[in-house]
Protein backbone atom coordinates (compact mmCIF):
# COMPACT_ATOMS: atom_id res chain seq x y z
CA UNK A 1 0.00 0.00 0.00
CA UNK A 2 1.20 3.69 -0.50
CA UNK A 3 0.47 5.04 3.07
CA UNK A 4 0.17 8.93 4.08
CA UNK A 5 1.73 9.46 7.57
CA UNK A 6 0.30 12.63 9.33
CA UNK A 7 2.49 13.99 11.98
CA UNK A 8 4.73 10.68 11.18
CA UNK A 9 7.97 12.81 12.82
CA UNK A 10 6.53 12.34 16.27
CA UNK A 11 6.31 9.82 19.40
CA UNK A 12 3.63 7.41 17.63
CA UNK A 13 3.87 8.52 14.16
CA UNK A 14 7.81 7.86 13.84
CA UNK A 15 7.81 4.31 15.22
CA UNK A 16 4.62 3.61 13.10
CA UNK A 17 6.40 4.54 10.24
CA UNK A 18 9.51 2.50 10.39
CA UNK A 19 7.06 -0.01 10.93
CA UNK A 20 4.70 0.05 8.05
CA UNK A 21 7.73 0.78 5.99
CA UNK A 22 9.63 -2.89 6.96
CA UNK A 23 6.25 -4.44 6.03
CA UNK A 24 7.00 -3.39 2.59
CA UNK A 25 4.12 -0.64 2.50
CA UNK A 26 5.63 2.74 0.29
CA UNK A 27 5.85 5.54 3.53
CA UNK A 28 5.45 8.93 3.29
CA UNK A 29 5.67 11.49 6.16
CA UNK A 30 3.82 14.64 5.58
CA UNK A 31 4.77 16.89 8.83
CA UNK A 32 5.15 20.53 9.58
CA UNK A 33 7.47 19.54 12.29
CA UNK A 34 5.49 21.74 14.75
CA UNK A 35 6.20 19.77 18.13
CA UNK A 36 9.99 20.26 17.32
CA UNK A 37 8.93 23.94 17.53
CA UNK A 38 7.00 23.66 21.05
CA UNK A 39 9.94 22.02 22.35
CA UNK A 40 11.90 24.93 21.48
CA UNK A 41 9.08 27.44 22.71
CA UNK A 42 8.86 25.28 25.93
CA UNK A 43 12.45 25.43 26.27
CA UNK A 44 12.96 21.67 26.36
CA UNK A 45 14.07 18.24 24.12
CA UNK A 46 13.08 15.46 24.08
CA UNK A 47 15.02 12.65 26.59
CA UNK A 48 16.79 10.91 23.11
CA UNK A 49 18.85 12.82 21.28
CA UNK A 50 16.52 12.84 18.30
CA UNK A 51 17.80 13.46 14.61
CA UNK A 52 16.43 15.61 11.95
CA UNK A 53 13.46 13.38 10.08
CA UNK A 54 15.45 13.64 7.02
CA UNK A 55 18.88 12.34 8.78
CA UNK A 56 16.20 9.67 10.16
CA UNK A 57 14.97 8.50 6.94
CA UNK A 58 18.57 7.96 5.45
CA UNK A 59 19.61 6.55 8.38
CA UNK A 60 16.83 4.14 7.20
CA UNK A 61 17.64 3.71 4.45
CA UNK A 62 20.95 2.90 5.06
CA UNK A 63 19.86 -0.25 7.41
CA UNK A 64 17.23 -1.30 4.97
CA UNK A 65 17.32 -0.03 1.92
CA UNK A 66 13.75 1.23 1.60
CA UNK A 67 12.93 5.17 1.18
CA UNK A 68 10.70 6.96 3.60
CA UNK A 69 9.21 10.19 1.52
CA UNK A 70 8.93 13.61 3.40
CA UNK A 71 6.53 16.51 2.68
CA UNK A 72 6.95 19.57 4.54
CA UNK A 73 2.74 20.53 5.23
CA UNK A 74 1.00 22.61 7.71
CA UNK A 75 -2.34 20.38 7.43
CA UNK A 76 -3.98 23.04 9.86
CA UNK A 77 -3.20 26.19 7.50
CA UNK A 78 -2.22 24.60 3.60
CA UNK A 79 -5.18 23.28 2.05
CA UNK A 80 -4.57 23.72 -1.46
CA UNK A 81 -1.21 22.46 -0.75
CA UNK A 82 -3.33 19.53 0.86
CA UNK A 83 -5.17 18.81 -2.03
CA UNK A 84 -2.60 19.24 -4.06
CA UNK A 85 -0.40 16.52 -2.37
CA UNK A 86 -3.41 14.11 -1.80
CA UNK A 87 -4.10 14.75 -5.84
CA UNK A 88 -0.39 14.07 -7.12
CA UNK A 89 0.39 10.97 -4.58
CA UNK A 90 -2.96 9.29 -4.15
CA UNK A 91 -2.35 7.22 -1.12
CA UNK A 92 -4.36 4.04 -0.36
CA UNK A 93 -4.15 4.91 3.24
CA UNK A 94 -4.23 7.99 5.63
CA UNK A 95 -2.91 7.51 9.31
CA UNK A 96 -3.50 10.83 11.18
CA UNK A 97 -1.05 11.49 14.31
CA UNK A 98 -1.38 15.48 12.78
CA UNK A 99 -2.30 16.95 16.00
CA UNK A 100 -1.35 19.17 18.74
CA UNK A 101 -1.61 15.75 21.77
CA UNK A 102 -0.90 17.56 25.29
CA UNK A 103 -3.69 18.36 27.16
CA UNK A 104 -1.81 20.20 29.74
CA UNK A 105 0.10 22.29 26.92
CA UNK A 106 -3.77 22.63 25.52
CA UNK A 107 -4.70 24.16 29.07
CA UNK A 108 -1.80 26.57 29.44
CA UNK A 109 -3.00 30.04 28.33
CA UNK A 110 -5.84 31.28 26.25
CA UNK A 111 -3.29 31.03 23.46
CA UNK A 112 -2.70 27.44 23.45
CA UNK A 113 -6.23 26.65 23.73
CA UNK A 114 -6.80 29.00 20.52
CA UNK A 115 -4.19 26.96 19.02
CA UNK A 116 -4.81 23.72 19.98
CA UNK A 117 -8.18 24.08 18.60
CA UNK A 118 -6.97 25.90 15.12
CA UNK A 119 -4.43 23.23 15.01
CA UNK A 120 -6.72 20.01 15.81
CA UNK A 121 -9.99 20.83 13.76
CA UNK A 122 -8.76 22.53 10.79
CA UNK A 123 -5.63 19.60 10.42
CA UNK A 124 -8.73 17.18 10.82
CA UNK A 125 -11.63 19.04 8.82
CA UNK A 126 -9.15 20.00 6.05
CA UNK A 127 -8.01 16.86 5.12
CA UNK A 128 -12.03 15.41 5.27
CA UNK A 129 -12.48 18.03 2.82
CA UNK A 130 -9.61 17.82 0.74
CA UNK A 131 -10.15 13.76 0.15
CA UNK A 132 -14.15 14.33 -0.86
CA UNK A 133 -12.77 17.05 -3.58
CA UNK A 134 -10.00 15.03 -4.64
CA UNK A 135 -11.92 12.06 -4.72
CA UNK A 136 -9.00 10.05 -3.26
CA UNK A 137 -10.29 6.82 -1.70
CA UNK A 138 -8.31 6.23 0.51
CA UNK A 139 -9.01 4.78 3.83
CA UNK A 140 -8.19 7.54 6.98
CA UNK A 141 -6.93 5.99 9.83
CA UNK A 142 -7.22 8.71 12.77
CA UNK A 143 -5.40 8.52 16.24
CA UNK A 144 -8.09 9.87 18.34
CA UNK A 145 -8.44 9.11 23.02
CA UNK A 146 -9.97 7.21 25.20
CA UNK A 147 -10.57 10.48 26.72
CA UNK A 148 -13.38 11.50 24.90
CA UNK A 149 -15.32 9.23 27.18
CA UNK A 150 -14.53 11.19 29.92
CA UNK A 151 -13.07 9.45 33.63
CA UNK A 152 -16.55 9.19 35.79
CA UNK A 153 -17.09 6.21 37.16
CA UNK A 154 -20.21 4.78 35.69
CA UNK A 155 -20.27 1.58 37.18
CA UNK A 156 -20.06 0.03 33.29
CA UNK A 157 -17.58 -1.22 30.84
CA UNK A 158 -16.88 1.76 27.90
CA UNK A 159 -18.21 -0.06 24.32
CA UNK A 160 -15.63 1.04 21.34
CA UNK A 161 -17.21 4.06 20.26
CA UNK A 162 -21.28 3.53 20.22
CA UNK A 163 -23.67 2.78 22.62
CA UNK A 164 -27.19 1.26 22.41
CA UNK A 165 -29.45 3.17 23.53
CA UNK A 166 -33.57 3.19 24.23
CA UNK A 167 -35.87 6.32 23.26
CA UNK A 168 -39.50 6.86 23.79
CA UNK A 169 -41.23 8.06 20.50
CA UNK A 170 -44.27 10.22 20.41
CA UNK A 171 -46.29 7.05 20.78
CA UNK A 172 -44.72 5.80 24.11
CA UNK A 173 -43.23 2.92 22.39
CA UNK A 174 -39.25 1.99 23.66
CA UNK A 175 -37.51 2.43 20.16
CA UNK A 176 -33.29 1.05 19.78
CA UNK A 177 -31.04 4.14 19.25
CA UNK A 178 -26.96 3.43 18.10
CA UNK A 179 -25.34 6.67 19.46
CA UNK A 180 -22.00 7.97 19.87
CA UNK A 181 -20.95 6.94 23.18
CA UNK A 182 -21.57 10.64 25.11
CA UNK A 183 -18.54 12.83 25.08
CA UNK A 184 -17.38 14.29 28.09
CA UNK A 185 -13.66 15.73 27.46
CA UNK A 186 -11.30 16.54 30.50
CA UNK A 187 -9.50 19.16 28.69
CA UNK A 188 -9.72 21.60 25.41
CA UNK A 189 -7.36 18.94 23.68
CA UNK A 190 -9.99 16.08 24.54
CA UNK A 191 -12.66 18.12 23.27
CA UNK A 192 -11.17 18.72 19.94
CA UNK A 193 -10.56 14.85 19.82
CA UNK A 194 -14.65 15.22 20.67
CA UNK A 195 -15.12 17.57 17.82
CA UNK A 196 -13.38 15.03 15.45
CA UNK A 197 -15.50 12.46 16.31
CA UNK A 198 -18.40 14.70 14.81
CA UNK A 199 -16.53 15.23 11.66
CA UNK A 200 -15.62 11.98 10.98
CA UNK A 201 -19.62 11.27 11.86
CA UNK A 202 -20.78 13.42 9.21
CA UNK A 203 -17.86 13.06 6.24
CA UNK A 204 -19.00 9.64 6.64
CA UNK A 205 -22.39 9.42 6.35
CA UNK A 206 -22.55 12.56 3.66
CA UNK A 207 -19.75 11.12 1.48
CA UNK A 208 -19.02 7.54 2.08
CA UNK A 209 -15.26 8.30 3.56
CA UNK A 210 -13.85 5.41 5.24
CA UNK A 211 -12.87 6.21 8.53
CA UNK A 212 -10.94 4.38 11.66
CA UNK A 213 -11.02 6.28 14.88
CA UNK A 214 -8.88 4.48 17.26
CA UNK A 215 -9.64 5.41 20.87
CA UNK A 216 -6.29 5.07 22.29
CA UNK A 217 -4.74 4.89 25.90
CA UNK A 218 -1.79 6.84 27.31
CA UNK A 219 1.21 5.36 24.94
CA UNK A 220 4.09 3.96 27.03
CA UNK A 221 7.56 2.75 26.55
CA UNK A 222 9.84 3.90 23.95
CA UNK A 223 11.57 1.36 21.96
CA UNK A 224 9.94 -0.66 19.02
CA UNK A 225 11.95 -3.46 17.37
CA UNK A 226 12.64 -0.79 13.92
CA UNK A 227 13.86 2.08 16.40
CA UNK A 228 16.29 -0.38 18.16
CA UNK A 229 18.12 -1.20 14.62
CA UNK A 230 20.65 2.01 15.00
CA UNK A 231 20.69 4.78 17.59
CA UNK A 232 19.72 7.52 15.17
CA UNK A 233 16.27 5.81 14.73
CA UNK A 234 15.75 6.67 18.14
CA UNK A 235 12.21 7.91 18.76
CA UNK A 236 11.35 10.75 20.90
CA UNK A 237 10.47 10.89 24.33
CA UNK A 238 9.20 13.41 26.31
CA UNK A 239 9.28 13.48 30.26
CA UNK A 240 8.30 17.27 30.69
CA UNK A 241 5.09 18.38 32.88
CA UNK A 242 3.28 19.36 29.91
CA UNK A 243 4.07 16.27 26.62
CA UNK A 244 5.73 13.53 29.49
CA UNK A 245 2.57 11.41 29.69
CA UNK A 246 2.18 9.71 33.79
CA UNK A 247 4.10 6.46 33.41
CA UNK A 248 6.79 7.36 31.15
CA UNK A 249 7.60 10.35 33.59
CA UNK A 250 7.76 8.11 36.62
CA UNK A 251 10.04 5.97 34.59
CA UNK A 252 12.19 8.62 33.74
CA UNK A 253 11.93 10.07 36.92
CA UNK A 254 12.91 7.02 39.05
CA UNK A 255 15.78 6.99 36.92
CA UNK A 256 17.04 10.56 38.00
CA UNK A 257 16.16 10.17 41.61
CA UNK A 258 13.55 12.35 41.74
CA UNK A 259 10.30 11.46 43.79
CA UNK A 260 7.59 10.51 41.61
CA UNK A 261 4.95 13.10 40.55
CA UNK A 262 1.35 11.66 41.84
CA UNK A 263 -1.53 14.18 41.17
CA UNK A 264 -3.86 14.46 44.30
CA UNK A 265 -4.23 10.61 45.50
CA UNK A 266 -3.56 9.13 42.50
CA UNK A 267 -7.42 7.28 42.48
CA UNK A 268 -7.23 8.54 38.32
CA UNK A 269 -7.83 5.10 36.10
CA UNK A 270 -6.17 5.22 32.79
CA UNK A 271 -5.82 2.93 29.63
CA UNK A 272 -2.69 2.07 28.90
CA UNK A 273 -0.62 0.70 25.63
CA UNK A 274 3.06 0.01 24.78
CA UNK A 275 4.87 1.68 21.97
CA UNK A 276 4.73 -1.67 20.26
CA UNK A 277 1.25 -2.94 20.80
CA UNK A 278 -0.17 0.72 18.98
CA UNK A 279 1.88 0.25 15.45
CA UNK A 280 0.35 -3.29 16.18
CA UNK A 281 -2.79 -1.87 16.29
CA UNK A 282 -2.73 0.73 13.27
CA UNK A 283 -1.47 -2.05 11.21
CA UNK A 284 -4.13 -4.45 11.94
CA UNK A 285 -6.80 -1.53 11.40
CA UNK A 286 -5.14 -0.86 8.50
CA UNK A 287 -5.80 -4.41 7.20
CA UNK A 288 -9.61 -4.13 7.95
CA UNK A 289 -10.64 -1.35 6.35
CA UNK A 290 -14.44 -0.10 6.30
CA UNK A 291 -16.56 0.22 3.18
CA UNK A 292 -17.86 3.39 1.51
CA UNK A 293 -21.11 4.13 3.71
CA UNK A 294 -20.37 2.42 6.51
CA UNK A 295 -20.71 3.90 9.70
CA UNK A 296 -17.02 4.93 11.05
CA UNK A 297 -15.20 1.77 12.48
CA UNK A 298 -14.15 2.96 15.96
CA UNK A 299 -11.54 0.40 18.59
CA UNK A 300 -10.62 1.19 21.86
CA UNK A 301 -6.54 0.65 20.93
CA UNK A 302 -5.52 -0.34 24.58
CA UNK A 303 -4.54 -2.85 26.49
CA UNK A 304 -4.86 -2.42 30.44
CA UNK A 305 -5.89 0.25 32.92
CA UNK A 306 -4.20 1.02 36.07
CA UNK A 307 -4.74 3.46 39.04
CA UNK A 308 -1.81 6.03 39.12
CA UNK A 309 -0.93 5.60 42.42
CA UNK A 310 -0.65 1.80 41.78
CA UNK A 311 2.09 2.59 39.18
CA UNK A 312 3.54 4.89 41.05
CA UNK A 313 4.37 1.83 43.89
CA UNK A 314 4.88 -0.06 41.05
CA UNK A 315 7.90 1.59 40.14
CA UNK A 316 9.05 2.73 43.74
CA UNK A 317 9.24 -0.87 43.92
CA UNK A 318 11.02 -1.42 41.34
CA UNK A 319 13.78 1.32 42.03
CA UNK A 320 14.03 2.34 45.07
CA UNK A 321 12.23 5.71 43.89
CA UNK A 322 10.44 8.15 46.87
CA UNK A 323 6.72 8.94 45.83
CA UNK A 324 5.49 12.35 45.89
CA UNK A 325 1.72 12.97 46.09
CA UNK A 326 1.32 16.89 45.08
CA UNK A 327 -1.79 18.92 44.67
CA UNK A 328 -3.34 18.40 41.06
CA UNK A 329 -3.26 21.27 38.37
CA UNK A 330 -5.65 19.05 36.93
CA UNK A 331 -9.86 19.63 36.91
CA UNK A 332 -9.81 16.29 37.08
CA UNK A 333 -12.56 13.15 39.31
CA UNK A 334 -9.39 12.05 42.27
CA UNK A 335 -10.93 8.61 41.88
CA UNK A 336 -12.32 6.88 39.02
CA UNK A 337 -13.01 3.12 38.15
CA UNK A 338 -12.79 1.87 34.35
CA UNK A 339 -13.33 -1.04 32.61
CA UNK A 340 -12.79 -0.54 28.69
CA UNK A 341 -13.97 -3.28 25.79
CA UNK A 342 -11.21 -4.41 23.48
CA UNK A 343 -12.33 -7.00 21.83
CA UNK A 344 -12.06 -5.99 18.27
CA UNK A 345 -7.89 -5.74 18.18
CA UNK A 346 -7.87 -8.70 19.85
CA UNK A 347 -9.91 -10.93 17.66
CA UNK A 348 -8.01 -9.19 14.86
CA UNK A 349 -5.16 -10.97 16.55
CA UNK A 350 -3.33 -8.50 18.77
CA UNK A 351 -1.22 -10.21 21.76
CA UNK A 352 -0.92 -7.46 24.58
CA UNK A 353 2.52 -6.82 25.74
CA UNK A 354 1.64 -5.96 29.58
CA UNK A 355 3.20 -4.16 32.21
CA UNK A 356 6.50 -6.70 32.22
CA UNK A 357 9.25 -5.52 34.47
CA UNK A 358 11.43 -5.74 31.63
CA UNK A 359 9.98 -3.14 29.71
CA UNK A 360 10.02 -1.11 32.58
CA UNK A 361 13.28 -1.23 32.93
CA UNK A 362 14.00 -0.79 29.62
CA UNK A 363 12.83 2.50 30.05
CA UNK A 364 14.70 3.28 33.01
CA UNK A 365 17.87 2.32 31.47
CA UNK A 366 17.06 4.45 28.29
CA UNK A 367 16.74 7.34 30.73
CA UNK A 368 19.90 6.93 32.68
CA UNK A 369 21.80 7.03 29.53
CA UNK A 370 20.75 10.45 28.26
CA UNK A 371 20.22 11.66 32.32
CA UNK A 372 22.31 14.21 31.34
CA UNK A 373 20.01 15.71 28.97
CA UNK A 374 17.29 16.41 31.72
CA UNK A 375 16.64 19.58 33.21
CA UNK A 376 15.17 18.66 36.29
CA UNK A 377 13.16 22.32 36.32
CA UNK A 378 10.72 20.78 33.54
CA UNK A 379 9.67 17.87 35.46
CA UNK A 380 6.96 19.65 37.34
CA UNK A 381 3.59 19.56 35.68
CA UNK A 382 2.70 23.16 36.07
CA UNK A 383 0.07 23.88 33.30
CA UNK A 384 -3.01 24.45 35.87
CA UNK A 385 -6.76 23.88 34.68
CA UNK A 386 -8.48 26.83 35.91
CA UNK A 387 -7.39 30.10 37.37
CA UNK A 388 -8.33 29.08 40.83
CA UNK A 389 -6.27 25.66 40.80
CA UNK A 390 -3.08 28.13 39.44
CA UNK A 391 -3.59 30.52 42.57
CA UNK A 392 -3.01 27.76 44.77
CA UNK A 393 0.56 27.43 45.96
CA UNK A 394 2.73 24.51 44.73
CA UNK A 395 5.99 22.72 45.60
CA UNK A 396 7.47 20.29 43.63
CA UNK A 397 8.42 17.43 45.32
CA UNK A 398 12.08 18.86 45.73
CA UNK A 399 10.11 21.78 47.76
CA UNK A 400 10.78 24.44 45.34
CA UNK A 401 8.23 26.87 44.85
CA UNK A 402 6.42 26.66 41.50
CA UNK A 403 3.65 28.81 41.34
CA UNK A 404 3.48 31.88 43.74
CA UNK A 405 -0.45 32.84 45.02
CA UNK A 406 -1.35 36.07 42.86
P1 LIG B 1 3.46 14.07 18.89
O1 LIG B 1 3.19 15.45 19.32
O2 LIG B 1 4.76 13.44 19.27
O3 LIG B 1 3.34 13.97 17.28
C1 LIG B 1 2.40 14.71 16.55
C2 LIG B 1 3.04 15.09 15.22
O4 LIG B 1 2.10 15.81 14.42
C3 LIG B 1 4.27 16.00 15.41
O5 LIG B 1 5.35 15.51 14.66
C4 LIG B 1 3.78 17.37 14.88
O6 LIG B 1 4.83 18.12 14.34
C5 LIG B 1 2.74 16.95 13.86
N1 LIG B 1 1.70 17.98 13.62
C6 LIG B 1 0.92 18.61 14.55
N2 LIG B 1 0.11 19.50 13.94
C7 LIG B 1 0.35 19.41 12.60
C8 LIG B 1 -0.15 20.09 11.47
N3 LIG B 1 -1.06 21.07 11.58
N4 LIG B 1 0.33 19.76 10.26
C9 LIG B 1 1.28 18.80 10.11
N5 LIG B 1 1.81 18.13 11.16
C10 LIG B 1 1.36 18.45 12.40
O7 LIG B 1 2.23 13.17 19.38
P2 LIG B 1 2.14 11.58 19.55
O8 LIG B 1 2.36 11.27 20.99
O9 LIG B 1 2.94 10.92 18.51
O10 LIG B 1 0.60 11.37 19.26
C11 LIG B 1 0.17 11.17 17.92
C12 LIG B 1 -1.35 11.09 17.89
O11 LIG B 1 -1.79 10.03 18.73
C13 LIG B 1 -1.99 12.39 18.40
O12 LIG B 1 -3.06 12.74 17.57
C14 LIG B 1 -2.48 12.01 19.78
O13 LIG B 1 -3.65 12.72 20.09
C15 LIG B 1 -2.72 10.52 19.69
N6 LIG B 1 -2.52 9.84 20.97
C16 LIG B 1 -1.31 9.89 21.60
C17 LIG B 1 -1.14 9.24 22.83
C18 LIG B 1 0.15 9.27 23.60
O14 LIG B 1 0.19 8.77 24.75
N7 LIG B 1 1.23 9.82 23.06
C19 LIG B 1 -2.22 8.56 23.40
C20 LIG B 1 -3.45 8.54 22.72
C21 LIG B 1 -3.58 9.19 21.50
N1 LIG C 1 -0.51 12.39 36.20
C1 LIG C 1 0.13 12.31 37.43
N2 LIG C 1 1.42 12.70 37.49
C2 LIG C 1 2.11 13.14 36.41
C3 LIG C 1 1.46 13.21 35.16
C4 LIG C 1 0.14 12.83 35.09
O1 LIG C 1 -0.46 11.90 38.43
O2 LIG C 1 3.30 13.46 36.56
C5 LIG C 1 -1.92 11.99 36.10
C6 LIG C 1 -2.82 13.05 35.47
O3 LIG C 1 -3.30 13.96 36.45
C7 LIG C 1 -3.91 12.19 34.84
C8 LIG C 1 -3.18 10.91 34.45
O4 LIG C 1 -1.98 10.89 35.21
O5 LIG C 1 -4.86 11.84 35.80
C9 LIG C 1 -2.85 10.80 32.98
O6 LIG C 1 -2.10 11.93 32.55
P1 LIG C 1 -1.18 11.85 31.24
O7 LIG C 1 -0.46 13.14 31.09
O8 LIG C 1 -0.37 10.60 31.28
O9 LIG C 1 -2.27 11.60 30.09
P2 LIG C 1 -3.29 12.60 29.37
O10 LIG C 1 -3.15 13.99 29.79
O11 LIG C 1 -4.65 11.98 29.46
O12 LIG C 1 -2.85 12.53 27.85
C10 LIG C 1 -2.14 11.44 27.26
C11 LIG C 1 -1.65 11.90 25.89
C12 LIG C 1 -2.85 12.23 25.01
C13 LIG C 1 -3.76 11.02 24.93
C14 LIG C 1 -4.17 10.55 26.31
C15 LIG C 1 -4.87 9.20 26.28
O13 LIG C 1 -0.81 13.04 26.03
O14 LIG C 1 -2.40 12.58 23.71
O15 LIG C 1 -4.92 11.31 24.20
O16 LIG C 1 -2.98 10.31 27.10
S1 LIG C 1 -6.07 9.07 27.54
O17 LIG C 1 -5.47 9.41 28.82
O18 LIG C 1 -6.52 7.68 27.52
O19 LIG C 1 -7.13 10.00 27.25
Amino acid sequence: MKIAVLGGDGFVGWPTVLHLSEAGHEVHVVDNLSRRWIDTELGVQSLTPMDSIQERCRIWREVTGREIGFHLLDLAKEFERLKSWLAEHAPDAVIHFAEQRAAPYSMKTDRHKVYTVDNNVNATHNLLAALVETGIDAHLVHLGTMGVYGYSSVGAAIPEGYLDVEIENLEGEKKGLEILYPTRPGSVYHMTKSLDQILFQFYAQNDGLRITDLHQGIVWGTHTDQTRRHEQLINRFDYDGDYGTVLNRFLIQAAIGYPLTVHGTGGQTRAFIHIQDSVRCIELALGDAPEAGDRVRIFNQMTETHRVRDLAELVAKMTDAEIAYLPNPRKEAAENDLVVRNEQFLALGLEPTTLAEGLLSEVVDVAKKYAHRIDRKRVPAVSAWTKDIATRVERDPEGKRLKSVS
